[in-house]
């Protein structure tokens, strides 16, 4: 059975019988920004705010989140309130105001320069600066006081995201111990071998034993989070029942895999919008019967972009009699561009994409044409519906959303997903063409295998993805997580 919108609300009226639902992030869903003298509303490009609309949209109250816009301050009340999503007025965005140092400290500097890298096996090594680290702990408290003053006295769910905020849920509870708190974290969690480098590991790990409920995308995380708190942490942890116990009180850890709203982006991939859509891209990059190659990610190291160009160049220089019959298109924005790491990814990724280019351009054809700019959620839709294949070569993720997307936008049973096997997605996507990106060789011959795959054995696979992506779509995940609430006697 496929869960719906209903469903949940069912589920959260029954289970949650009066309390607040809150969901906290560091990212907001919708960005006001300044365009010229116009105010525009903008969809981000991230993982987790595309999978927890259509949550909020169901059922939540307030999402409180950093309002990072230009036109942020512009757009909200004297409450900082603001109605989203713009065209429907679903749910409260509660922004919260950082300075440029909190934002650098916290957010570049702890978050992203110590905590992602920390956490993907990219071969990246962390940066771990008590100067941000400091940040960190204060913005934690700045998003701690926000939610305290949206509940106010009365009973509440609080759905805390992400590795931004590990700190939050003690923070919360020592002002308001009536709130329940369950985390998600969107990325993976490493071995302890590679945890225990974190200076402040204990303080993050107690942080996050907190909650009530700790979620990552799939089992192994859970299990390498319970083996870390046990080498590290005061504790005792329960493998059989996966719960942690500290100072008397109870975590639950558990998978939850995230997903997307399937049946929505079905039902957006089928609007006559999409078809004029992929027309004009074939009329603006002049396609005729090439084969359609996509890429379309957050620009990130721990992507794999650089991989899967390489791959490419080994697919045109072993099969050159598909050189001229082959367009990769690469999609999607620059992101944490103040991180030395990102900026050096942009200019390798560019180097890359003018090397290849060159070597086996013609008059009228290039192999890769790169779109490095945001690009509107129809237009990505339109790239997803055009594309015989499509490439998620991540050297470590989470889950990955792109390649759900990929596969509910398939409207028309074609397509093939080439995915790496790093990803949380691949436990579930089977059927999807499974690679190691670092294996070079092996992930040419998939592009070739994927680009020869028969019709009927296209339409097979793809249907098989479709039904794993519909049946666990969005609202099932946020179900099993508030079921699982519910198993505390609330
Ligand atoms: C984290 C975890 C986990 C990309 N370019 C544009 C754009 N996108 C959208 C995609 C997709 C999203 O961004 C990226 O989602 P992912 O899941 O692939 O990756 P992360 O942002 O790294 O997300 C990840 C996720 O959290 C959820 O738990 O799956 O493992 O790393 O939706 O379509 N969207 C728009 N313009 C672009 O140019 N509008």
């Amino acid at each position: 059975m496929s869960w719906t919108k209903e469903d949940l609300q069912e589920l959260v009226r029954t289970k949650l019988t009066g309390r607040l639902f809150i969901v906290v992030s560091n990212r907001e869903p919708y960005i006001h920004v300044l365009s010229g003298d116009e105010i525009q509303c903008i969809v981000p490009a991230s993982g987790l705010t595309v999978a927890l609309d259509p949550v909020m949209c169901a059922c939540g109250c307030v999402w409180v989140a950093h309002g990072s816009g230009s036109a942020d301050r512009q757009t909200v009340d004297d409450k900082n309130h603001v109605l989203v999503p713009p065209d429907k007025s679903c749910y409260t965005l509660r922004r919260i105001w950082l300075t440029k140092e909190e934002e650098e400290g916290y957010y570049l500097g702890f978050s992203n320069e110590a905590l992602w890298p920390l956490c993907h096996i990219a071969y990246t090594p962390p940066n771990f600066d008590e100067f941000n680290w400091n940040f960190y702990k204060n913005v934690n408290q700045i998003f701690a006081d926000a939610v305290v003053e949206e509940v106010g006295d009365g009973p509440a769910f609080v759905f805390i995201q992400d590795y931004h905020l590990a700190l939050l849920s003690r923070l919360i509870k020592a002002r308001s111990p009536q709130i329940i708190t369950a985390q998600f974290w969107h990325i993976p969690w490493p071995n302890p071998e590679a945890f225990r480098i974190c200076p402040w590991g204990e303080e993050i790990l107690d942080g996050l034993l907190g909650n009530d409920i700790l979620g990552f995308h799939i089992k192994y995380h859970c299990d390498n989070f319970l083996e870390t708190v046990r080498l590290m942490l005061e504790s005792r942890v329960d493998y059989e029942t996966a719960e942690v116990s500290r100072g008397g009180k109870k975590t639950l850890v558990r998978p939850f895999p995230i997903s997307v709203d399937f049946n929505r982006i079905a039902r957006d991939a089928a609007q006559a919008e999409v078809s004029e859509e992929m027309e004009e891209i074939r009329r603006k990059w002049q396609l005729s019967d090439e084969f359609i190659g996509i890429g379309i990610d957050r620009l990130d190291y721990t992507k794999g972009i650089p991989h899967r160009f390489r791959a490419l160049d080994k697919f045109f220089a072993k099969y050159p009699e598909y050189q001229g019959r082959v367009v990769f298109f690469q999609l999607g924005e620059p992101s944490r561009i103040h991180i030395k790491k990102y900026r050096e990814l942009n200019a390798e990724i560019d180097g890359l994409v003018e090397e290849i280019n060159w070597k086996y351009q013609t008059d009228c054809w290039k192999p890769i044409i790169y779109l490095r700019e945001h690009l509107s959620p129809a237009t990505l839709m339109a790239f997803n519906r055009l594309a015989n294949f499509c490439v998620v070569s991540s050297l470590h993720d989470g889950m990955n959303l792109v390649a759900k997307e990929f596969v509910s936008s398939r409207v028309d049973e074609d397509g093939v997903l080439i995915l790496s096997r790093f990803t949380g997605a691949a436990r579930e996507l089977t059927e999807a063409l499974l690679i190691n990106p670092y294996a070079i060789d092996d992930f040419a011959e998939s592009i070739k295998k994927a680009i020869e795959m028969p019709a009927e054995q296209r339409k097979a696979k793809m249907k098989k993805l479709r039904q794993v992506v519909e049946e666990n779509n969005i609202y099932r995940w946020a179900a099993n997580v508030i079921s699982e609430l519910a198993t505390l006697g609330l």
